[in-house]
C-alpha cells in the first residue's frame, strides 16, 4: 500500500506519468447483481451477464455496457454454462493406485501428496518435485501465483509454464533489447494508422499478447482509410480478409520480409532520425546496416515466395505512415526463426520511432502488477544460466525451465513428482507419446483441473478445482495485455461444484501439510478468494476495494516511461550478439523445401478445452490442404489422410482449400484423437530459448 500511495502521489520518477493518469479513472456498473462478470477462457476477457436459477446457469450473454468487449462474446463464452455443468466435471479429490481409483477427503489427499513430496525431497532433493502452470492457471488470478509460491516454498527450481511452448522469444527479445524481460508492447489503437499482424489471426484467437475482443469490428477500424491494416499469414485467414493488404509467405520465412523492410528504410528513407539519434547507438545502427545488406528484394522474394512488387508496396506503406504497430502471433513465435522475427519486429518499431510513442505501440505495465515499479536501469548485460541437469545445453534466461526439457528430466529420474495447474501437457508438449510414457514413470502426477481429460486419466491424484463461475477473480497476469490501461473484478456466480477448491487453496494446503507456508503472514487457508486477490492487488493503480466496487476501472495508455526509466542511457540495444549470431545462421532456420505443417486455432475451442456445443456449432479436427497438393497425392475433399513426421503421425479428415499456402497443410491444436503434438519434437529446439518448432514443420501427407 505504501508503494502504491507513493506512486499515486507521483513521488516516484517512473510512476509520475501513470499517477497523472489515475485521475482519469472511470467506472461502470456498481450494482453487484446486475454487474458484469468476466469470461476467462481467453485474453479478450469479455464482460458477460450470467443468469442462474440459484444453482443452474440458465444463460450467458455479452454485456453491452462492458467498455472492453462492448457486448461481444464468442461461442466459447456463451457456452460457459454448459462447460460449468459438464458431465465430466471433477467433483472429489481422488487417487489412483494401478488402475484402482479411490475418492479421498481433502485432508487425506493433501496429506498423501505432502508425504510423497517429502519423501522425494529427502532422497532426491527439492528439484525432484516440479510444477507446471498452463493457460488456465494464468487466467486464474491467484492460480499461477500459487504454483510459483508452492515451488518457492519447496525450494524447487523445477518450474515450467506454457510460456516456453508459446512465445519465449517475446520475453527474450524484450530482455536483450531493453534490459527488462517483461515489456509488453500494445497497439495504440486510438492513434496508430498502420497496423500489421504477422502469424496472428485475431478474428479467431482474439489476439496474442494484445487482447482484441470484438475483433471483426476492431480490425475493420484498423483497415478504414486512411488507416491501413496489413496481415502476413501463410493462409488467407478470417483476419487477412479484413485487411487492406496481405502477404502470404512460405511458412517459417517471415523474418526475411522484415529484414528487407528495415534495410530499405535504413537505405532509402523512412526512419525517424531524431528518435534514432536519441535512443540508439550509432555503432549498433552501422552493424545492423551491414547485417541486412544481403536482404535485397531478390533474395527476400526467393526465400519467402512473395512477389517483389508486394514487398516494395509494404515498404511504401510503412513510409507513408511513418509509425507502425506490429503484433506477432504463434504463426511466428512457434517457427524455428521466432527470435529473428521478433527481434526484427522490435527493430522495425525502433527505427521508425514507434515504440513508447503515440501512434505506435505503448508498453503496458499491468494495472494490478505495475511491473514498472520494479524497474531499474539495467546496464549489466543479461546472462543466461544452463538448463536442468539432463539438458544443460538449453539456455535459461528467467527462473523457469523450458517445457521441452521436462521429459528428459523425468526419464533421467531428476523430476519425480509433478503438479499440473490448469494445463494439458499431453496436448501441448512435443513428442506426445514419449511424454505419456514419461508421465507413467512419475511417482506422482497431481492434476488440478475442472474436467476429466487425458491428463486426469494418467494422473495419480486428481484434485477438483473451482471453475470460472465459482471463484472471484481478477486478471492478475492478463490485464497487461489489454488495449487500454484497465483491470476488472468478477465475483463468483454460483457455489463450487462438488468438493472443488481454489487453486491457491490447494497449493497452500499441500505446503501446510509439509509444515511450511507459501502464504504471506496476512493469509491462511481459511482466507477467501477475495482476501488473496486483495493481497495480490497491493500494487494496483487504484485500491482493490475500488476495483471491486466499480468492476472495471481504466485510464489511458502512457508513453515515455520505458525510454526514460528502463533503457540503459535511454538507448535500445538494437543488435544483441545472440540475435546477430542467429541471423548469420539463417539458412539453418529456414524450413527445407517440401510440405510443411502450419498451425491454426479454431473459434469454438481453446487449445484442448472443448466446451460442449451443439452439433452445428462444433469445430472438427480438419487438415486444410491446397488442391494442388491434394491432386498430386490423390487426395479428395473429405478423405481421411495421414500426416507424418519423423517423431510420429496422426490421422484426420482433409478439406481442400486454396486459402492455404501450396507448401503447407494447416492443422489445428488441441484434439485428443488427432494430436498435432505427435509431430513435434523436443530435440532440435531453439538454442536460445529451448522453444519447440510447432509451425512450419516438414511432414508428409498421404491418403489413408
Ligand atoms: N478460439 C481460440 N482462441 C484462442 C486459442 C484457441 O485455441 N482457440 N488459443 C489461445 C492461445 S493459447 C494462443 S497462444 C493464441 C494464439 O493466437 P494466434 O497466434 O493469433 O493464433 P492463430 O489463430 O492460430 O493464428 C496464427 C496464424 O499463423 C498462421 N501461420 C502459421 N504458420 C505461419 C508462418 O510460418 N508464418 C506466418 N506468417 N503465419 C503462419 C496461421 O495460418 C494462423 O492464421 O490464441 C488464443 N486464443
Ligand atoms: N504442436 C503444438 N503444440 C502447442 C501449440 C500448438 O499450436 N501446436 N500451442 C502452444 C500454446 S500457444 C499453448 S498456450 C500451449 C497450451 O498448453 P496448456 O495450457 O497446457 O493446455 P490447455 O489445453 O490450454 O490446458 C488447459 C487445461 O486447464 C483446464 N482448465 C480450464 N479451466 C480451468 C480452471 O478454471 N481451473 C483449472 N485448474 N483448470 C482449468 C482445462 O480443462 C485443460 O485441461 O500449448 C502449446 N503447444
Ligand atoms: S472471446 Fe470468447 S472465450 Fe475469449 S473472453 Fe470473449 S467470450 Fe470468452
Ligand atoms: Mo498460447
Amino acid at each position: 500500500m505504501k508503494r502504491q500511495l507513493a506512486h499515486r502521489s507521483g513521488r516516484r520518477d517512473d510512476g509520475s506519468l501513470l499517477a497523472a493518469r489515475v485521475q482519469e479513472i472511470r467506472s461502470v456498473d456498481t450494482d453487484d447483481s446486475r454487474g458484469s462478470k468476466l469470461c476467462r477462457f481467453c485474453i479478450a476477457l469479455c464482460g458477460i451477464k450470467v443468469t442462474t436459477d440459484g444453482t443452474t446457469i440458465t444463460s450467458v450473454k455479452g454485456d453491452p455496457e462492458h467498455p472492453g468487449s462492448r457486448g461481444y462474446t464468442c461461442a466459447k463464452g456463451r457456452s460457459l454454462g454448459r462447460w460449468h455443468h459438464h458431465p465430466n466435471r471433477i467433483r472429489e479429490p481422488r487417487r489412483r493406485r494401478g488402475s484402482e481409483w479411490t475418492n479421498l477427503s481433502w485432508s487425506e489427499a493433501t496429506k498423501d501428496i505432502a508425504s510423497i513430496m517429502e519423501r522425494n525431497i529427502a532422497t532426491h532433493g527439492p528439484d525432484s518435485v516440479g510444477v507446471y502452470s498452463g493457460t488456465a492457471a494464468s487466467l486464474d488470478g491467484a492460480g499461477k501465483w500459487a504454483a510459483e509460491q508452492l515451488a518457492k516454498s519447496l525450494g524447487s527450481r523445477s518450474k515450467y509454464s506454457a510460456i516456453s511452448i508459446d512465445n519465449p522469444c517475446k520475453p527474450l527479445v524484450s530482455l536483450l533489447v531493453s534490459g527488462h524481460p517483461g515489456l509488453v508492447p500494445v497497439v495504440d489503437d486510438r492513434h496508430c494508422t498502420f497496423t500489421m499482424f504477422i502469424g496472428c489471426n485475431p478474428v479467431v484467437s482474439h489476439g496474442h499478447l494484445n487482447g482484441l475482443p470484438d475483433p471483426v469490428v476492431r480490425l475493420r477500424e484498423f483497415a478504414t482509410a486512411p488507416r491501413e491494416l496489413w496481415v502476413i499469414d501463410t493462409r488467407v485467414t478470417e483476419s487477412s480478409r479484413l485487411a487492406t493488404r496481405s502477404l502470404q509467405p512460405r511458412p517459417g520465412t517471415d523474418f526475411a520480409i522484415l529484414a528487407f523492410l528495415i534495410r530499405e528504410l535504413l537505405d532509402g528513407g523512412g526512419c525517424d532520425e531524431t528518435y534514432l539519434s536519441q535512443h540508439v547507438n550509432a555503432d549498433d545502427l552501422r552493424l545492423l546496416r551491414e547485417l541486412l545488406e544481403e536482404w535485397t528484394a531478390d533474395q527476400t522474394s526467393n526465400i519467402t515466395g512473395c512477389a517483389i512488387g508486394d514487398l516494395v508496396e509494404l515498404v511504401a506503406a510503412v513510409r507513408r505512415h511513418g509509425r507502425v504497430a506490429v503484433q506477432t502471433g504463434t504463426g511466428s513465435t512457434m517457427t524455428a526463426a521466432a527470435n529473428l522475427t521478433e527481434w526484427l519486429v522490435w527493430v522495425l518499431h525502433i527505427v521508425t520511432g514507434s515504440y513508447d510513442v503515440p501512434g505506435g505501440m505503448w508498453f503496458h505495465p499491468g494495472f494490478l502488477r505495475q511491473v514498472h515499479l520494479d524497474i531499474k536501469h539495467n546496464t549489466v548485460l543479461p546472462a543466461a544460466s544452463p538448463g536442468p541437469r539432463s539438458r544443460p545445453e538449453i539456455t535459461v534466461w528467467g527462473d523457469e525451465y523450458p517445457c521441452s526439457a521436462m521429459v528428459d528430466e523425468i526419464e533421467a529420474g531428476n523430476l519425480r513428482v509433478l503438479v499440473v495447474f490448469g494445463g494439458n501437457p499431453l496436448s501441448a508438449f512435443p513428442d506426445a507419446q514419449r511424454t505419456e510414457r514419461a508421465f507413467e514413470k512419475l511417482e506422482a502426477l497431481i492434476v488440478l483441473d475442472v474436467i476429466d481429460n487425458e491428463m486426469t486419466d494418467c494422473a495419480t491424484h486428481v484434485l477438483p478445482t473451482r471453475g470460472q463461475l465459482e471463484r472471484a477473480d481478477t486478471p492478475y497476469y492478463y490485464d497487461q495485455f489489454n488495449l487500454d490501461f484497465s483491470t476488472q473484478y468478477t465475483p463468483a456466480v454460483v457455489s463450487p461444484v462438488g468438493e472443488s477448491q481454489s487453486m491457491w487453496w490447494i497449493a497452500a494446503r499441500i505446503a501446510e501439510e509439509m509444515g511450511s507456508s507459501m502464504l504471506p503472514a496476512t493469509l491462511t487457508t481459511s482466507s477467501t478468494d477475495k482476501d488473496v486477490l486483495r493481497f495480490l492487488s497491493q500494487r494496483s493503480a487504484v485500491p482493490f476495494d475500488e476495483i471491486v466496487e466499480k468492476r472495471y476501472v481504466s485510464g489511458s495508455p502512457t508513453f515515455g516511461w520505458v525510454r526514460t526509466s528502463v533503457l540503459p542511457n535511454g538507448r535500445w540495444r538494437l543488435a544483441p550478439q545472440e540475435f546477430v549470431r542467429q541471423l548469420g545462421k539463417w539458412r539453418e532456420l529456414v524450413p527445407p523445401n517440401g510440405l510443411l505443417v502450419t498451425s491454426r486455432r479454431q473459434l469454438r475451442h481453446l487449445n484442448s478445452q472443448h466446451p460442449p456445443m451443439t452439433q452445428e456449432d462444433a469445430d472438427a479436427a480438419i487438415a486444410l490442404i491446397h488442391p494442388d497438393v491434394a491432386t498430386a497425392r490423390g487426395i479428395a475433399d473429405g478423405d481421411e489422410v495421414i500426416v507424418s513426421a519423423p517423431s510420429g503421425s496422426l490421422q484426420l479428415r482433409a478439406k481442400l482449400s486454396s486459402d492455404v499456402h501450396p507448401d503447407s497443410v494447416s492443422l489445428t491444436h488441441g484434439w485428443r484423437e488427432a494430436n498435432v503434438s505427435v509431430l513435434t519434437s523436443a530435440s532440435g529446439v531453439d538454442e536460445l530459448t529451448g522453444m519447440v518448432v510447432q509451425t512450419a514443420i516438414p511432414v508428409d501427407v498421404r491418403r489413408r
